[in-house]
């Protein structure tokens, strides 16, 4: 059946888009490469400890699982994670959830002046899904005794505590309660919401384990989509209709790739797609390549962590026996009522303050505190029971770019060139933000710093000497960016019908984790494109 719109990928992105389409009446096509994820999606993977109806997606307080065990949810032929399963990203990421910057969708951050208007969107996704800082059933807050600690570090440097999703300009010197978009002490996102109304009309359809390799297009109009999927379609071939469009939003990772398996992107790229028998079998003849800048110019914050210690942290066993071996009243009290403790996400404190560079750009610098979390590297002698981390990402204004891309004819997609500190000037400025907060350290009796461990090396090795891959945030943007891949309606330039929507439009790091920014740049994208002329 030929179908007005596919849409490549069930991430924030793609659900936005169809759920939006089908309201719109138009005939939509879902393809998720993944399966299910919570329960309402069909998913059944539970904890020992929870019923079926509470699977690992849905309970917030696992998600420091997510990265042992058979991690079958990330994509294996994705060199950094990226989440394979209905919701994308969202059902398996830490929830931490902020409503956009102003300066978020600026002109200065790369968006067309078309785009600076955001709030309407913003405030689309913000009746549907607001954001909540205290995610149990019973409105209150567990395992917060970073929140004082944390409180008597800044207060002397002049923070101020906000509710930071009631301020969302206000990211100078402020400190709050982490957000996120959990509902009910259950993860939401974009499953709970968009997709659940796409779901409920009759001109949407979906299909998981389905993987879009291409789109058959013949010069700048695309007829339809190549998949795995033979029940859909011969060869797992499906058509548009005349009228028809394409939506990619298969994130960072994978929307490049479906480009350069369909003669779009650089020639580096496409040449090993060429080197790839089947995959060379679906390219269009040579002479209709586009090149255009796909995997070039991304961006993410490059973070890093501080451990300390406090005589009032919980650690939480470090979050090591949460799926086998839970506290045994924790447990019971999220089944019983979800609150508690798994009714969040390991994140209990947000921080922000705007940084100064030697270059006179100013970039922002964000805090997430976390009981327990990750290994100590330390010759001192600390109470395991006591560690809590603080990451320290660098954000909106940072200059550093790098590339994401094929890292074989096999077709695996990874990084190429790693966007981390390619300027040198993002480095120090992060150094300076952490020394900062290092020598607040002595504002609180009995904090104690322990990595980096500054009895045996310095700030300044420690950061030049992190391991690349953990400065790794993914937090992926820019990969497909408007302006240089698509234009201000999303279409990829060169082609009639071909639009993305995801993560890779995004031109430049938004202030705080990016998924509430990539929703209402969902909902101002599909509205554009429900809006071009031409459609079906
Ligand atoms: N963002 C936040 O705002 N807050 C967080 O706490 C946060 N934490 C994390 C995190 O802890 C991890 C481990 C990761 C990986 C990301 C985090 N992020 C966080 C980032 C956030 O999740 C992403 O920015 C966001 O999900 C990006 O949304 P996109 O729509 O751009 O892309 P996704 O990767 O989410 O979804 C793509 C979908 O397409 C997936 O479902 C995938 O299976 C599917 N897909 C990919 N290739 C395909 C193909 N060829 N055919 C069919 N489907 C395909």
């Amino acid at each position: 059946t030929p179908y007005d719109y596919i849409v490549v990928g069930g991430g924030p992105g793609g659900l936005v888009a169809a759920d939006r389409l089908t309201q719109n009446g138009k005939n939509v096509l879902l393809l998720e490469r993944g399966g299910p994820s919570t329960a309402e999606t069909g998913g059944n993977d539970a904890p020992p400890w929870a019923p079926s109806s509470l699977t690992r997606f849905d309970i917030p307080g696992e998600f420091q699982a997510m990265f042992s065990g058979n991690t079958y949810w990330f994509c294996r032929d994705v060199a950094s994670f990226a989440g394979c399963l209905i919701g994308g990203g969202t059902s398996i990421n830490g929830g931490l959830y902020w409503y956009p910057t102003d300066d978020d969708f600026s002109t200065a951050r790369g968006w067309p002046s078309s785009w600076t208007n955001h709030r309407p969107y913003t405030s689309l996704v913000t009746a549907r899904l607001p954001s909540t800082d205290a995610p149990g059933t019973d409105g209150k807050r567990y395992l917060e005794q970073t929140f004082p600690v944390i409180q008597q570090m800044l207060t002397p440097l002049g923070y101020s505590n906000i509710t930071i999703n009631s301020n969302p300009d206000q990211k100078d010197h402020v400190y709050g309660y982490s957000a996120y978009n959990f509902q009910g002490g259950k993860r939401a996102g974009p499953v709970a919401t968009y997709f659940r109304s796409a779901k409920t009309r009759s001109n949407f359809k979906y299909a998981y384990w389905t993987y879009v390799s291409a789109v058959q297009r013949n010069g700048a109009q695309i007829t339809g989509v190549y998949t795995n999927n033979t029940a859909l379609g011969p060869n797992g071939f499906i058509p548009l209709t005349a009228k028809g469009r394409v939506i990619l939003s298969a994130g960072s990772f994978g929307t490049p790739r479906i480009l350069f398996q369909s003669g779009i992107g650089p020639s580096d790229m496409i040449s090993l797609v060429e080197q790839n028998p089947t995959a060379a079998a679906l390219l269009p003849p040579s002479s209709q390549y586009i090149n255009l800048p796909a995997g070039e110019n991304v961006q993410d914050n490059p973070s890093i962590n501080l451990m300390f210690t406090h005589p009032s942290i919980d650690a939480y066993d470090n979050w090591a026996p949460i799926f086998a071996n839970p506290r045994p009243a924790d447990a019971a009290q999220y089944i019983q009522s979800q609150s508690g403790v798994f009714a969040g996400s390991s994140p209990k404190v947000n921080f922000w303050t705007a940084l100064g560079g030697s270059d006179g750009k100013t970039r922002y610098m964000q805090g997430t505190v976390r009981p327990g979390f990750d290994s100590v590297t330390t010759t001192q002698t600390y109470n395991a029971s006591q560690v809590f981390s603080i990451t320290l990402y660098l954000s909106t204004g940072i200059t550093s770019r790098g590339r994401i891309g094929l890292t074989s004819s096999q077709l695996g997609v990874g990084i190429l060139t790693g966007p981390w500190f390619t300027d040198p000037v993002d480095k120090a400025v992060l150094t300076q933000g952490a020394q900062t907060i290092i020598n607040a350290v002595g504002n609180v009796p009995g904090l104690k710093l322990i990595t980096p461990d500054l009895t045996s090396t310095n700030l300044n090795d420690y950061i030049n000497n992190y391991p690349p891959s953990n400065l790794n945030s993914n937090h992926w943007v820019g990969a497909c960016q408007i302006g240089a891949v698509v234009d201000a309606n999303v279409k990829v330039l060169n082609t009639n019908n071909l639009f993305i929507i995801d993560a890779s439009i995004i031109p430049a790091m938004p202030t705080g984790n990016p998924q509430g920014a990539l929703m209402s740049a969902a909902e101002q994208a599909i509205a554009k494109v429900l809006a071009l002329a031409g459609g079906p």
